[in-house]
């Protein structure tokens, strides 16, 4: 049966992480976060390239921060698979893969994953305690660094928005921004991040953490024909219409979230959060049917969005 065809618990994603290196010994080397989860599952990344030299430019893609969010991970397994599948036989994915290292960070939040499959559909947050409350969990996406606390966050820890007690304070998000820093300190040149989520069909991009309508985002018009492009390829395969802008403007304010902190504390040129289908139809509870034509339409404007960053080299 095709992998794509049902949503997958978190040891098949593990198991799936585990695989690809097997299945393609050229492309793929699988690794470990420095962490694990708060309940301790381990979190594995892949880092995907035909020749993964240091001076080469580094693409981040990352999913499933929000743990109802199913079809994040999803939609990046399928993307992953298609990269690797199509080294070698489409030119412009064999462009892709001799010039940018990926790295994939495909279900950064296995505990909240796992809690919506079994126990609460609806779970969105971390699963770990908060002092002095009932409440559990924490947001990761308003946990990251950048302009942490603001508006769009909530100090409260029952708050479906709960930033945490400080920056980094779930170890998710810790080990996971601890392994960009590293890259970056490294000497590598991460070009691109894209944090995945579900729903709304949009490219986000930053600030989140002020709604002004146009934020000092010195990048903002390259940001934006970048997302004119991915959101172009993904209308032309499905016919669905995405739409982008900085998020605080066509979305909501959200200080400390990912995009905030790959461009502002990173500063990585192009750095998005997507909203992945439906327009709320379904919402999160998005059918099993619409993982592949999800994972077709993403792959798509993925690929547009690296043949316009490969335009502008
Ligand atoms: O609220 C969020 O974290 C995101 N929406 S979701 O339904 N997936 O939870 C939106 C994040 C907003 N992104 C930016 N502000 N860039
Ligand atoms: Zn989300």
């Amino acid at each position: 049966a095709n992998f794509y065809t049902q949503y997958r618990s978190y040891d098949e994603i593990l198991q799936w992480v585990k695989s690809k290196p097997v299945q393609y010994p050229n492309l793929a080397v699988d690794f470990a976060f420095a962490d694990t989860s708060y309940e301790g599952r381990e979190i594995r990344g892949l880092k995907i390239s035909s020749d993964p030299q240091p001076f080469k430019k580094v693409v981040w893609l990352e999913a499933g921060i929000h743990a109802r969010e199913w079809i994040s991970p999803a939609t990046l397994m399928y993307i992953t698979d298609s990269l690797l599948a199509d080294y070698g036989t489409d030119p412009d994915v064999t462009k892709f893969l001799d010039t940018f290292v990926f790295y994939i960070n495909p279900s950064m939040n296995p505990d909240g994953y796992e809690h919506s499959r079994n126990e609460d559909r609806m779970w969105r947050k971390t699963r770990s305690p908060n002092e002095g409350s009932t409440c559990i969990g924490t947001d990761g996406n308003r946990n990251f660094e950048y302009e942490w606390g603001g508006t769009g966050s909530s100090g409260l820890a029952c708050a479906s928005t709960y930033r945490g007690t400080h920056p980094y304070s779930e170890v998710e998000v810790l080990t996971d921004t601890n392994y960009i820093k590293a890259l970056a300190s490294g000497g590598a040149d991460i070009q691109f991040y894209v944090n995945f989520h579900s729903y709304g069909q949009l490219w986000l991009l930053p600030w989140s953490y002020t709604g002004d309508e146009r934020p000092p985002n010195p990048d903002y018009d390259n940001m934006m024909e970048m997302a004119a492009y991915g959101t172009n390829a993904t209308l032309a395969v499905s016919g669905l219409v995405f739409t982008y802008g900085s998020c605080g403007e066509i979305l909501y304010e959200a200080a400390g979230n990912a995009n905030d902190f790959a461009y502002g504390t990173m500063g990585i040129p192009y750095s998005y959060v997507i909203e992945l289908r439906d327009d709320g139809e379904y919402g999160f509870l998005l059918p099993e049917d619409q993982i592949i034509p999800s994972g077709e339409e993403t792959y798509a404007g993925i690929k547009a969005a690296l043949n316009y960053l490969l335009s502008t080299a």
